[in-house]
Formats: C-alpha cells, structure tokens, sequence
C-alpha cells in the first residue's frame, strides 16, 4: 500500500524542499501482516513470533534501556567504533548519499553525518516507525544546512525498490548487528537487495556481533536487572493490544541461551503451567504445554570467515574489517562485487 509521498512541510509545518517522506506501510497493511505472522508463529512447533514485534512504544524504550545496561556491550562498542572511524571512512568515501536500514532514532548516524565535513548529502533513513523517522529528520534536518533527508516509512525486507536512485556515490548502513536477528535465507535475500542499490564504487557498511566466550554472550542476554526479561515479555503486550489476545505475560518466564552450533542467541518465553490463550480475531486458541516455549528470537554471531561468506552470497565483497580490541563486535565495509562477465559463446564448430 503505498501512501502519498508528502513532506511534513505538507502536514503541518511551511513547505520544505530538503524533507520528504514516503509512508509505505499503513496501519492496516501492518496489522494484517502481523495477523498472518502470529497465525503462521503460533501454529507451527516450535511456537514463535518475528522479533520486529517487540518494538512498540515500550518495546523501544525497553531496549532503549538495554543498549545502557553494563552487560549489554553491544551498543556502546559500536558507537565508539564509529566515532573512532567516521573521520576516515567519510573522508575517504565522500558519499552524496547515506540509506539507512533501520535508522531508529539516527543516534549512530549522526556521528557519520557530522563527521563529512559539511558537504552537501542526502539520507535516506528506511524504517516501520514513521514517529521516530519524523522526529529524527527534523532534528537532523535542524541542525546540518546542507542535509536533505528522504525517509522511506517501511520494512525493509518488503520495501526497499522505494529507495530512490543515488545522485552520485553513495554509502548503505545497517548497524546494530540488527542482521543477527534474520536466519540465513531471509538475511542472504535482504543482502541480495542492498547489492541492488549498490554501484561500483559505493560501500555498504554492516554492524556484527562476534562469536565470543559463552558467558559474556550469555550475561548481555541475561542482565541482572531483568530489563531484557521484561523486553522479551513485551511482545506478548503487543500482541494483546494488537490482536485482542489473552496472554498472560506473567506466565511466561524469560530463558535465553546461546546455541554454538548455530552461532546464536535464542530468547524464548517458557510456559509455567499449563494455560490456554484465545485470540478471537484470529480465531485461534492455543494449548501450552508445561514448560512449552515461544521462540521470540535469535541473535545470530559472526566471525570474520562467517561475515565473509554471508556477504559474498549476496554478490558482496568483504572490503575493509575492524573490530574493537577485545574482538567483541566488528564493522564489516562491503563492496559491491564486479558482476560477472558473460559467458564466452561457445564458438561455432
Ligand atoms: C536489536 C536485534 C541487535 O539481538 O542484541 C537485545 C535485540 N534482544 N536484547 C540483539 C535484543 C535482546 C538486539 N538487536
């Protein structure tokens, strides 16, 4: 469903040339695609629901609070990580062009953007949450003369062909090791289409959490003041109020573990006791065993071979990686690989 692309400028303040936002996923398209996904998590064994419900309003403000908590290290490596390479890496690239997947609040990308030198650029934060968007560009847009932003209101797994062509070089971020949340099909397919919008010459930079020691994974997963517990819980209040569900989220206990085969944080939510759980527009009523779980997400690590590989199934090349000193998260600079030359034609005999 595609909105009018209008300016805020349109909506309530003067005109403005250097805003435009297009909404791409209305309310109503949002709730019927949430529909199907807890019909299709619910249903299957094991039982989950997709990680993107987690951010309402609390759910922002819940891992708002995580990305502070001294055992999620996540967060605060990476931003000293940017600051530490912005300078450099925007002086280097000199992008007309920043698309951002994902882009929250922008807390990360301002760091980039100030760090240009002031040249003229355009950004284009891709995100579901149309009110952060809003509030970001304005305050963006605020405080840089020579910013112009385009937000694409989205998911981007579904909408990024609205990404509009670059004008000249230009440099994709999807930061936050929010990758780790997508298993390998669906993050090589997203992969795939940022090779899309990618030129010779422009570089894709993507945030990764790192295979490391099992109880510092374990603890930023587990923090002692219960916050992620109650992150986790959330998604079950979401759904509620989305849905008209029943669940109890107190009945549910938070269980999070880090699977090595796979390479991943699984968070699930543990049925205590035996319950029954009715969404009535869903027409759905759901037995829980004891002890029986929703998956509510995975948390996928990476090494540097790992990170390589992923990229170069999606038609990237590993150009640049930096982690920090305690090799606990990296910065992978990506390039877009040369698409190969025809096959010669077999010569006629
Ligand atoms: C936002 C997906 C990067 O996987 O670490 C934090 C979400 N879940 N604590 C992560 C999260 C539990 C986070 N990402």
């Amino acid at each position: 469903m595609i909105g009018h692309p209008m300016s805020i400028g349109e909506r309530d303040q003067e005109p403005s040339a250097r805003y435009r936002i297009e909404v791409h996923a209305d309310v109503h398209a949002r709730l019927k695609a949430m529909a199907e996904d807890v019909r299709n998590g619910l249903g299957a064994r094991p039982r989950s629901l997709p990680p993107k419900y987690f951010y309402d309003a609390t759910g922002s403000q819940l891992f708002d609070e995580i990305t502070r908590l001294p055992e999620y290290y996540l967060t605060r490596v990476e931003e000293a990580m940017l600051d530490r390479l912005s300078p450099q890496l925007m002086q280097s690239l000199t992008p007309t062009d920043i698309v951002e997947l994902g882009s929250g609040f922008s807390v990360k990308t301002r760091r980039l953007l100030a760090a240009r030198g002031g040249t003229p650029l355009r950004y284009i934060p891709v995100d579901v949450d149309e009110t952060s968007v809003a509030a970001s560009a304005a305050r963006l847009l605020d405080e840089d003369p020579r910013l112009e932003v385009h937000a694409v209101v989205g998911d981007f797994e579904r909408h990024l062909m609205h990404v509009p062509p670059a004008g000249g070089r230009r440099l994709v971020l999807f930061l936050g090791s929010t990758i780790g949340n997508l298993d390998p099909p669906a993050r090589v397919a997203l992969l795939k289409q940022v090779r899309g919008l990618l030129r010779r010459g422009d570089r894709f930079l993507l945030g990764v959490d790192l295979v490391k020691e099992l109880p510092t994974l374990e603890a930023a997963y587990n923090d002692t003041a219960g916050v992620t517990a109650a992150f986790n819980r959330n998604i079950l209040h979401v759904v509620n109020r989305a849905l008209g569900a029943d669940f109890r989220p107190e009945a549910f206990r938070h269980h999070a573990f880090y699977n090595a085969t796979e390479a991943r944080i699984e968070m699930h939510l543990v049925s205590e006791h035996r319950q029954t759980v009715r969404i009535p527009s869903l027409g759905l009523r759901i037995e829980l065993e004891p002890a029986e779980t929703i998956w509510t997400e995975s948390s996928y690590k990476f090494t540097r071979a790992s990170a390589t590989r992923m990229l170069a199934d999606a038609g990237l090349r590993l150009h640049a990686w930096h982690t920090d000193d305690e090799r606990r998260f990296a910065l992978a600079l990506a390039a877009p690989r040369a698409r190969a030359a025809a096959a010669p034609r077999p010569r006629a005999a």
